[in-house]
């Protein structure tokens, strides 16, 4: 139940609506936001990171949760491992089943290799099928994938790898219509032209929608593609390590039952890692939005083995996870409520940022609100902003958010919350890992046949990514890798299998003077010992 103040203070909200007297803040200049994150985004909080000790990316820092399991201890002993018992034998591995993995295997499948894909739940438990508002594509006539360019390297300060965002960009279209074909129910107008929206830090609408589930309907559909193809998918099955051959190069997976425990040895001519992102983690005790899954297991394996990582000190705080009620605390409301006209307002019913910042800078100027400003509504559990919903309704006419939005309208219906008559409460939820391993344009990392795909590649967005970008980089840096790593797979003669990188990590381990009981990769978030 709302308390007295939350009362209080939904009351200046429909005031000033009623009155219409809520201005839209101007935005931003680029030293306001600079202040703004260096003071408040919790990147920028360097008690929070760790220096790494060992591995390729040594002397570098990441977040403290992740630097422990890096470093951790492997889950194999490799002397108890028998590498001559093979269990799979397949031209690509692909490790993850959401929507990057799934692509990969769709394209490895088209070009006549023999793809597998294994994964720790099941095909579609990924961070692909929570995402909400969309995916961009610039494929209308005011717009060119140079603007999108121009967008979102400017929105992640400059930081991106050119090769890859630049591939990104003018894939994009292609990739809408790769899914239009496939069976994407995309949100279309009555004359059959697909209905875009703008996201935080976007210059033209190029937000392509299937309502707010339009990760669902896309994970939907590949997963229909995967099985109607008959591609093989080890549903229940972690991989715990990377097997490499002789010459370094990427062979394989030691695989485990989730259930059962039993170790089954996958070898591959080449693998690709697609394990999604690390919300799971709850970096600086954020809540998060991500799957029940996302445990930054791909950089573990990756890690361990000798790949590089590219901005793993990175996050992205969503800047509208839900605060009230507790039982869906930290879950994505979607950026789309606020393209279709939801202003963030204060406890004292005044709108108090441009809705449309970028990511980071909305979070941080939340997190400002609600901390020195003193201008956050408190929660029976926790603080938060309003999200004035009801002001969409009043800007598109009756009945667009039931249209548009009915996945929030359901979610917060569930808890007697009409967000077309009420505002909600929200506040930053861990989201997203701009970070991740280091590929080339092709996919390919700094270890010989070992390709990554989706959330688990760093560098495509630099340092902060624009709505609807990591739904687009999926698709083309998934189907990039199962491209690519069916090619190669075809020039591939595997040298003897080993798990010696794992014992000279270990060895690495114990110089640098590391002890830990800690293994890794964590593979499920464990909320019982969460105090
Ligand atoms: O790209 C995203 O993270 C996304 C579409 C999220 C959302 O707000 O809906």
């Amino acid at each position: 139940m709302y308390t007295n103040e939350m009362l209080e203070s939904m009351k200046k909200v429909e005031a000033a609506r009623s009155a219409n007297a809520v201005l839209e803040p101007r935005r931003m200049t680029a030293e306001e936001k600079e202040t703004l994150l260096a003071t408040y985004h919790p990147d920028y909080k360097q008690g929070e990171f760790a220096v790494l000790q060992i591995g390729a990316n040594k002397g570098e820092k990441v977040p403290t949760e992740l630097a422990e399991l890096l470093q951790a201890n492997s889950r194999v002993n490799p002397a108890e491992i028998d590498l001559s018992k093979v269990d799979y034998d397949v031209d690509v591995l692909i490790i993850g089943g959401g929507g990057a993995g799934a692509s990969a295997a769709i394209e490895a499948d088209n070009n006549g290799a023999k793809a597998m894909i294994v994964t720790k739940l099941r095909i579609g438990d990924a961070n692909t099928m929570m995402a909400e508002g969309g995916i961009q594509a610039a494929d209308k006539e005011n717009d060119s994938p140079a603007i999108h360019y121009l967008d979102a390297f400017g929105g992640g300060h400059f930081a991106a790898k050119p090769e890859l965002l630049y591939k990104l960009v003018n894939e994009a279209p292609e990739a809408i219509q790769w899914l239009n074909n496939l069976g994407v129910e995309f949100d279309k107008d009555e004359n059959g032209v697909m209905i875009t929206t703008h996201g935080g830090g976007t210059s033209r609408k190029r937000m392509h929608a299937a309502k707010d589930y339009s990760g669902a309907e896309i994970m939907r559909t590949l997963r229909d593609e995967v099985w109607n193809r008959g591609i093989p998918v080890v549903d229940f099955t972690a991989a715990i390590e990377l097997i490499l051959d002789e010459n370094g190069k990427a062979a394989g997976a030691v695989l485990m039952n989730m259930e059962t425990h039993e170790i089954l040895i996958a070898r591959a001519k080449t693998v690709i890692i697609a394990t999604g992102g690390a919300g799971r983690l709850h970096y600086q005790g954020f809540p998060t939005s991500n799957h029940y899954g996302a445990t930054a297991d791909g950089l573990v394996l990756g890690y361990r083995a000798g790949a590089k990582l590219l901005y793993a000190d990175t996050l992205q705080y969503h800047p509208t996870g839900a605060a009230y009620p507790e039982q869906i605390f930290g879950a994505l409301v979607t950026e789309k409520v606020r393209s279709l006209g939801a202003k963030l307002i204060n406890v004292n019913g005044e709108a108090f940022m441009h809705p449309l910042e970028t990511r980071d800078v909305s979070a941080a100027s939340i997190i400002r609100e609600c901390s020195d400003r003193g201008n956050g509504v408190h929660t029976p559990d926790g603080i938060g902003v309003w999200l004035d919903t009801p002001m969409i309704e009043l800007k598109n006419g009756e009945g667009t958010i039931e249209k548009r939005i009915p996945a929030m309208m359901r979610m917060f219906g569930k808890y007697g919350i009409d967000i077309r008559k009420e505002p909600i409460l929200v506040y930053p939820t861990l989201h997203y890992q701009n970070g991740g391993l280091d590929i080339t344009a092709d996919g390919m990392t700094n270890i010989e046949n070992l390709y990554v795909a989706g959330e688990a590649v760093g560098g495509i967005h630099g340092r902060n990514r624009l709505m609807g970008n990591s739904l687009l980089d999926i698709i083309v840096f998934g189907r990039n890798a199962g491209k690519n790593a069916s090619s190669k797979s075809k020039d591939v003669t595997l040298g003897a299998l080993t798990l010696e990188h794992v014992n000279k990590f270990a060895k690495e381990q114990a110089e640098a003077g590391i002890k830990t009981d800690v293994v890794s990769p964590k593979l499920l978030p464990n909320y019982a010992r969460r105090k």
